[in-house]
């Protein structure tokens, strides 16, 4: 099923019609209501009439997340207070938040792509929906939340914590639909494991994951434990929250709303437009946001747009699966090294479970990685009182990073159930050389 066809399945002629007309219209809108971008485009010697189509987009200025920290709290809102229904800000762990100000028309065009998403899923009204993502400033629990309600479904505000109190909800009240981040979705089954919970007596059948990065292996992982197909949804409150891009039945690359907010893939060190098909750093143009629109903001998030059709019929473009961060990414001893590559490699290890941490220490000015991970409980059940079956597994692990990350590691077997548990965005990395 598709929410709404006319503008998913779009022709491409006239769907970059629409985008440039959109965007000459935000582009007008933030000249005379943002001082900000007013300014940036004197400085650059340009007017909003320069901008006719969506080929125009490259004559705009970026804009930072630094940007929105410099003009905290509402410089780069556009419309008057009395306009902003609502407020979200984004999690940070360094100097202001991002805030960001929505309007009645925002809220709506976001439940709109929420139901798009859901629709792709394939959920309908009857289905009944745990939304586990937090309530509160963070987009994710009342962005999802709305789209829910905007489809017709019931859903259930669990937000976050609580645990075996939502794994007896899901049983209790035959939840179908799940929505939290990937590494939420792990916790709550071995929750639901512990409670002696079988996923037969469950009706879990579709969830709704992202707000971090995934691998394919998490997600065969997940699926396996809770008996639902895990689907990804990818966003960021800057340009809206959950739901910029949503994945489809063919699971393959995450459908932009590219109705609402145009995608670019740059170099990052450059900031050259790269081609189809070519990772780079993620940049987004909010074509109808009223409340703050953004123009060209670079999300640090590195992916790249996948050239061809979907066999679904939708012809928005598809994003790849986020493949890190620019400013996530460890420079380990020279070396590249993504979170999500040290994922793959430990899911893909039958004795390690899906719960992993990598520390990054500097000693003698040589950089240490340390990976810790679990063992799977039937894995220590057998010889547990020795040490033999644990060095054989640190062994193991340290070869197959060794031999896909082309750096040696320091692998350090945890019991199961002993590393922290998150019910929000999972904090895998301690980079201790920060500290130095
Ligand atoms: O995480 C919005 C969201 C909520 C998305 C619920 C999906 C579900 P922020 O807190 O502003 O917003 O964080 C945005 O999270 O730039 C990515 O780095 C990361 N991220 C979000 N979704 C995904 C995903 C929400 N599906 C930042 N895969 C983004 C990988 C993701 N990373």
């Amino acid at each position: 099923m598709i929410w709404n066809p006319i503008k998913e399945c779009m022709p491409e002629e006239q769907k970059r019609e629409l985008q440039g007309k959109r965007l000459h219209k935000v582009v007008d809108y933030v000249y005379h209501n943002v001082p900000f971008y007013r300014h940036k485009m004197q400085e650059m010697g340009i007017e909003p009439g320069d901008i006719q189509t969506i080929d125009d987009i490259v004559k705009l200025p970026f804009t930072t997340k630094q940007d929105l920290r410099d003009n905290y709290p509402f410089g780069l809102q556009a419309a008057p207070q009395s306009e902003i229904i609502r407020i979200h800000a984004s999690t940070g762990t360094t100097g202001n938040p991002t805030i960001v100000g929505y309007t009645r028309k925002d809220i709506d065009v976001w439940s709109e792509c929420m139901s798009r998403c859901l629709t792709a899923y394939g959920v309908q009204r009857s289905d009944i929906f745990s939304v586990a993502y937090g309530y509160g400033l963070f987009t994710g629990g009342l962005g999802v939340h709305y789209g829910v309600e905007n489809l017709g479904a019931t859903v259930v505000p669990t937000s976050t914590g609580g645990t075996q109190k939502h794994a007896k909800l899901i049983k209790d009240l035959g939840v179908t639909g799940l929505a939290c981040t990937p590494s939420y979705a792990l916790h709550l089954a071995e929750v639901i494991e512990q409670m002696g919970i079988k996923k037969e007596d469950l009706k879990l059948r579709v969830g709704a994951f992202g707000a971090e990065p995934w691998t394919e292996n998490m997600r065969q992982e997940i699926q396996a434990r809770l008996g639902l197909k895990g689907y990804n949804i990818y966003g960021l409150s800057e340009i809206m929250g959950p739901c910029v891009s949503y994945e489809c039945e063919c699971q393959d690359g995450s459908h932009i709303n590219e109705d609402h907010f145009y995608p670019e893939i740059i170099n990052p060190v450059t900031l050259e437009p790269l081609e189809r098909g070519t990772d780079g750093e993620l940049v987004f143009t909010t074509l109808t946001k009223t409340g703050m629109p953004v123009l060209r903001y670079r999300t640090r998030d590195l992916c790249s747009l996948l050239p061809g059709d979907c066999p679904c019929g939708r012809t928005f473009v598809r994003m790849s699966a986020i493949k890190g961060r620019s400013d996530d990414m460890l420079i380990i001893r020279g070396i590249n090294v993504f979170p999500s590559q040290v994922e793959s490699v430990l899911l893909e290890i039958p004795e390690c479970a899906p719960y992993y941490r990598l520390i990054v220490d500097r000693k003698d000015n040589l950089d240490i990685l340390t990976v810790q991970v679990e063992a799977r409980p039937d894995y220590l059940s057998e010889g547990f009182d020795t040490l033999s079956p644990i060095t054989a597994l640190e062994k193991k692990v340290a070869d197959r990073l060794k031999s896909v990350l082309s750096i040696s590691s320091v692998v350090q077997i945890k019991m199961p159930g002993s590393l922290e548990r998150f019910e929000g965005k999972a904090k895998i990395v301690t980079d201790n050389r920060k500290l130095v």
